[in-house]
C-alpha cells in the first residue's frame, strides 16, 4: 500500500498495529478451533505454529495464544491452514466511543457533521502540533483556549529582549503584526471565535471542544482591531508561522487586493512545511478570493446544517473543500460562548483544526501529504444550482485520519481544469515549435493513478507527473488533436489551430455542447443556473446570469484581447445578452465594476457567434494571478429559457 509506505515512520498508539483499517495488538490471536480437539490436542496445535497458550475459552471451543510481535501474521496464516483451525482472528483494539465531556458538546452539530468524534478514536492529536489563527488576535486567557496557547520556549516573556533572536521581541504566544507588539489581544472577537472551533481544549469539562483538541493555538494578529488586515501585516506574519516551525494557519479573511508579496510570502510557508487554510469567501461567487484560491492554500466553502452549500458561500474549482459554516458554538472574546458564529470564516478553521489534528496523529506527515488526506478524505458534494461546489467535497475527518495513519489510500477522480505549453512562448490552443510539452493540470494525477496523451490518436510520452499536474512531450505547429487519459479514462482534449495567437478559455476542463470533450468551454463554474457544466437555465426570473473565471494565464502584456462567444438559446423569444469582464484598474475585487463589453440580441434558436474586441487598454482585465472575471447575462428572455454556450474564448494578441 502506497500511503503506508509514506507514513511508515507512525507508530499506532499503544504499541499496536493496523491490520485491515483496524488497531491490533500483535502479540496475541484468537483461534477457534475444531469441537473435537482436546486439550493435548491443543498444546500440539500451538507447539507446531509457533504460538503459547494464554488462556483456553473451552466453553466455546476458542483459545487465545501469545505470539511474538514480529511472526503475528505468518502464525495466524500458519493457523488458518490447519484443518482443526475454523478460525484465526487478530485481537483487535476497541476504545470506548470517544464522547468530551465539554457540556457544549451537544450543540457543536459542525464536529459531528465532520466527523471529528470518530476520528478522535483513531488519535486525540498532539500538543506537538500548533495551528495559528492569524486573525485579530485570540483571547490568550480564555478558560477554554488558554491550556492549549502556544509557547515560544525560546523567549523569555515581558523582559524586552528578543531573547530567541527571531527579530521578535517578547513574542510568546505569538505577535501582534497589526500593531508590532508582543500582545496578540483580540478586541473584534473574530480570532478568538477561530480559535474556538480549531483547537478549543477538548475534555475539559468546561465549554466546548475544537476539531483538534490537544494541539496548540499560535495568536498571530495581523487585523487590527477595526477587522482589516494589511499586507505590511499579512506578508511577516506568514514568514514568522513558517520560521518558528508552525505546523498550519488558519486564515479567515480575503484580501481586497492580489498582492504579489502575500503569494511569495504564501509560497515561503508552503515549502517549509506549514499546511495553509483559507476561507474561500461570503459572495456567492464563482469568482477567485485569495488567499484562498492560490495554489498553496486549501480553500474552505460553507455548509449548511443539512450539509448543503451556505446560500452566502463562494464556490468552483479553485475551492477545495467545504466545511460547516452556520450556527456555530464557538469561543467568544469575553470569556464566554456563542453559538452563532457563522461564515466561510467559520468553515476555514475546521479545516485547520483537522490539519492540526492529523499533524498531531502523524507527526512525519508532510503539509503535502496532509492536504491530500484532507482533500481526498472529503466526501463529494455535487449540489445543483452550483455545478461544481467545491473540488472534493465536504470535509470527513475519519475519513481523512485514516488516511494520514496509512489505513486507507486512493484520489478522487482525475479533473482536467487547463492546459499550457512548456518550454516555449506561453500559448495555447497552439503549441508552437519551440515548445517541449504541454502541462495538463488538475487533480487526481498522483501516482500510481495511470496518466496517458495521445496526439492524433498516437500515444506520446508523459513525464513530471505530479497530483496536480503533468506534462505531454508534443511540440508541433500542425493542427491536432491532443487527448488525455488517467487509468484509461478520457478526461479532455485540445485541438491546436494554427494561426491563432494566443487562446484562453474558462479554467476548467468541460466538454462543449455537443458532448465532444475539448477545453473550449469549461463550465463548471455557474452562477444562478441549473444542472449540467455546459447549460443554464434562468430559474427564479427572466434572467440568465453565468460567472466564468478564466484562470492561469502566463502572458501579462498584451495589446488586444478578443472575446468569442458561440452559444445558442431555448424557450426565448427575444431578449439581450451582454457580456462583462471585471475592470482591475478601478478597484481591487469585488469593489469595482464589471464592464460591458459586447451585446447581442437574442432572437430565438440556433447557435450564433459573437467576437468583442478589446484594443484599449486590455490588461486591465486581467488580475495580477491571471485570471479574467467573466459574465454573460441574458436579460429579458423567460422564466425557463436556457443558455448553451458551446465555446469561450479569450484571445490574446
Ligand atoms: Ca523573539
Ligand atoms: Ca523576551
Ligand atoms: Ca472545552
Amino acid at each position: 500500500m502506497v500511503w503506508a509506505a509514506l507514513f511508515a515512520t507512525f507508530v499506532p498508539p499503544q504499541g499496536l498495529e493496523f491490520r485491515d483499517n483496524h488497531l491490533i495488538n500483535p502479540n496475541r490471536l484468537l483461534i477457534r478451533y475444531q469441537d473435537s480437539v482436546s486439550p493435548a490436542g491443543i498444546a500440539a496445535l500451538n507447539s507446531q505454529h509457533g504460538a503459547s497458550l494464554y488462556k483456553d475459552l473451552r466453553q466455546i471451543h476458542w483459545e487465545i495464544v501469545d505470539v511474538p510481535r514480529a511472526r503475528v501474521d505468518a502464525i495466524r496464516r500458519s493457523f488458518l491452514q490447519d484443518v482443526r483451525v475454523l478460525r484465526a482472528d487478530y485481537d483487535t483494539a476497541r476504545k470506548c466511543a470517544y464522547v468530551p465531556n465539554d457540556p457544549l458538546w451537544n450543540q457543536q452539530w459542525d464536529m459531528r457533521a465532520i466527523k471529528t468524534d470518530t476520528a478522535w478514536d483513531l488519535s486525540l492529536g498532539s500538543s506537538a502540533a500548533t495551528v495559528a489563527i492569524m486573525d485579530t488576535g485570540v483571547m490568550l486567557n480564555h478558560p477554554d483556549l488558554a491550556a492549549n496557547i502556544w509557547v515560544n520556549t525560546g523567549e523569555i516573556p515581558g523582559n524586552g529582549i528578543d531573547d530567541d533572536g527571531n527579530g521578535y521581541v517578547d513574542d510568546v504566544n505569538g505577535y501582534d503584526f497589526a500593531y508590532n507588539d508582543p500582545n496578540p489581544d483580540d478586541q473584534y472577537g473574530h480570532g478568538t471565535a477561530c480559535a474556538g472551533l480549531a483547537a478549543a481544549v477538548g475534555d475539559n469539562a468546561i465549554g466546548l471542544s475544537g476539531v483538534a483538541p490537544r494541539a496548540k493555538i499560535a495568536a498571530i494578529k495581523a487585523a487590527r482591531d477595526d477587522g482589516y488586515f494589511y499586507d505590511s501585516a499579512n506578508v511577516p506574519a506568514f514568514l514568522y508561522c513558517a520560521d518558528m516551525h508552525i505546523d498550519v494557519i488558519s486564515m479567515s479573511f480575503f484580501s481586497d487586493q492580489v498582492t504579489p508579496a502575500e503569494r511569495d510570502a504564501v509560497d515561503y510557508a508552503w515549502a517549509h512545511n506549514v499546511t495553509l487554510v483559507a476561507a474561500s469567501g461570503n459572495s456567492n461567487s464563482a469568482f477567485p478570493y485569495y488567499p484562498a484560491a492560490y495554489d498553496n492554500v486549501i480553500s474552505v466553502a460553507a455548509t449548511d446544517g443539512s450539509n448543503n452549500k451556505s446560500w452566502f458561500s463562494d464556490f468552483g474549482t479553485w475551492v477545495s473543500v467545504a466545511a460547516p459554516g452556520e450556527g456555530l458554538t464557538t469561543t467568544t472574546n469575553d470569556g464566554g460562548y456563542t453559538g452563532g458564529f457563522a461564515g466561510t470564516s467559520g468553515a476555514c478553521p475546521h479545516v485547520a483544526g483537522l490539519a492540526a489534528l492529523l499533524k498531531g496523529a502523524n507527526p512525519s506527515a508532510t503539509n503535502a501529504q496532509i492536504r491530500a488526506a484532507i482533500e481526498d478524505g472529503a466526501t463529494t458534494l455535487i449540489q445543483n444550482p452550483y455545478g461544481q461546489y467545491t473540488r472534493y467535497g465536504l470535509v470527513n475527518s475519519q475519513d481523512s485520519m485514516q488516511r494520514v495513519l496509512g489505513m486507507r489510500s486512493g484520489s478522487k477522480p482525475a479533473v482536467l481544469q487547463f492546459v499550457e505549453p512548456v518550454g516555449g512562448p506561453q500559448k495555447l490552443f497552439f503549441a508552437p515549435a519551440n515548445s517541449t510539452g504541454v502541462l495538463a493540470g488538475g487533480l487526481g494525477f498522483e501516482k500510481p493513478n495511470v496518466c496517458a496523451a495521445t496526439y492524433n490518436g498516437k500515444p506520446i510520452g508523459i513525464s513530471n507527473q505530479t497530483r496536480r499536474s503533468f506534462t505531454a512531450s508534443v511540440a508541433t505547429d500542425q493542427t491536432g488533436t491532443l487527448a488525455f487519459s488517467v487509468n484509461g479514462q478520457n478526461i479532455g482534449a485540445i485541438t491546436f489551430e494554427k494561426a491563432i495567437d494566443t487562446i484562453y478559455a474558462p479554467t476548467d476542463a468541460s466538454t462543449n455542447g455537443d458532448g465532444t470533450p475539448v477545453l473550449s468551454g469549461g463550465f463548471f463554474q455557474l452562477y444562478r443556473a441549473d444542472g449540467s457544466s455546459l447549460t443554464c437555465t434562468a430559474r427564479s426570473g427572466p434572467e440568465i446570469y453565468v460567472e466564468l473565471p478564466i484562470r492561469k494565464i502566463k502572458q501579462k502584456t498584451f495589446s488586444r484581447l478578443e472575446i468569442e462567444i458561440t452559444r445558442s438559446y431555448a424557450n426565448s423569444a427575444g431578449g439581450t445578452e451582454t457580456v462583462y469582464l471585471y475592470d482591475w484598474s478601478a478597484w481591487s475585487y469585488p469593489y469595482g465594476p464589471f464592464n460591458p463589453i459586447g451585446t447581442a440580441s437574442i432572437t430565438g434558436s440556433g447557435t450564433f457567434t459573437s467576437n468583442y474586441v478589446i484594443s484599449s487598454n486590455p490588461t486591465r482585465y486581467l488580475d495580477p494571478e491571471g485570471t479574467i472575471y467573466a459574465i454573460v447575462d441574458a436579460t429579458g428572455v423567460h422564466n425557463n429559457s436556457t443558455i448553451s454556450i458551446d465555446a469561450f474564448r479569450v484571445k490574446i494578441r
